[in-house]
């Protein structure tokens, strides 16, 4: 009987820290007609081998991708494909490539794999077995990481970014698009734990003739099948007591509540000081 039990404890062990070291997307889930934004964690080298390059084919219903910058990192995009090289990734330290890519409306709901190709100074990992119906994808040894398409009921949050400070800096500004496919909401509280003491809700208005900013106790609304841009000078996250300065190319982890909508989990890339809104950077 203890033999049993400690078969039963070995393959759980094993089969939490394959889940865990396994090429993964986050977050996991997108909406068709939708820009999905989020990061492949690459969670270990081959065999102790560090990784030097990787490439993500992404399907013909993504548009074509655009990479977050990455400091020490050469990346290039070509069709589908993004490659990231250049770099090293010592095999006991995950880290995160960062794109964007706008999903196809038409795109069926349900997984769809994105298959990866790790390579190391010595080996390399295929991470495109995709799982047939009925088969379980855990049971797969290299499985491609896999998005799941879902129906957007209500609100979701797009382009959002985070902007970098200077060096002793104790605030930051976030931004980025709400939309709302459904009946009004209200966006109540947002929090980015890792890296802020805490984060309020707020706005920038011209005031008397003054540009002043204002929190924004109640939030913000959220009008029933609308939008509501946060942007530089208007509607804005406002993350407080920065633990650490935001450097360009990380991406940060966070939550926006919303009344109705709940928690909706969001990964904001870290962009330049100086950058303009997402929106400012289509005017040519
Ligand atoms: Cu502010």
């Amino acid at each position: 009987m203890s033999i049993a039990r400690a078969a039963i404890v070995a393959a759980f062990t094993l089969s939490s820290s394959f889940a865990w070291a396994h090429v993964a997307l986050a977050p996991p889930q997108a909406v068709p007609g939708q820009v999905w934004q989020g990061a492949l964690r690459i969670g270990h080298g081959c065999d102790k081998s560090p990784t030097i390059r990787i490439e993500a084919n992404l399907p013909t219903s993504f548009g074509t991708p655009k990479p977050l910058a990455k400091p020490g990192w050469t990346v290039n995009v070509s069709g589908n494909t993004i490659v990231w090289s250049g770099g090293v990734l010592p095999d006991d330290h995950f880290d995160e490539f960062v794109f964007r890519s706008a999903i196809a409306k038409d795109a069926p709901l349900g997984g769809i794999a994105i298959p990866v190709v790790q390579i190391c100074e010595k080996g390399e990992h295929r991470w495109t077995e995709i799982a047939q119906s009925g088969q379980d994808p855990h049971a797969l040894k290299s499985p491609a990481p896999v998005l799941k398409l879902v129906q957007q009921v209500g609100v979701s949050f797009q382009d959002g970014w985070l902007r970098a400070t200077p060096k002793g800096a104790k605030v930051a500004g976030g931004f980025g698009l709400i939309l709302n496919a459904g009946a009004a909401d209200r966006l109540v509280s947002a929090s980015f734990p890792t890296i802020a003491g805490k984060t309020e809700i707020h706005e920038m208005a011209v005031s008397n003739g003054m540009m002043t900013m204002r929190p924004l106790a109640n939030g913000i609304e959220v009008p029933a099948s609308g939008k509501i841009e946060l942007k530089p000078g208007s509607f804005h996250l406002m993350l407080m007591d920065l633990k650490a300065p935001l450097i360009e190319g990380q991406s940060v982890e966070g939550t926006l509540v919303f009344e109705k909508a709940g928690p909706v989990q969001v990964r904001f890339p870290v962009r330049a000081i100086g950058a303009p809104g997402p929106m400012q950077e289509h005017k040519h």
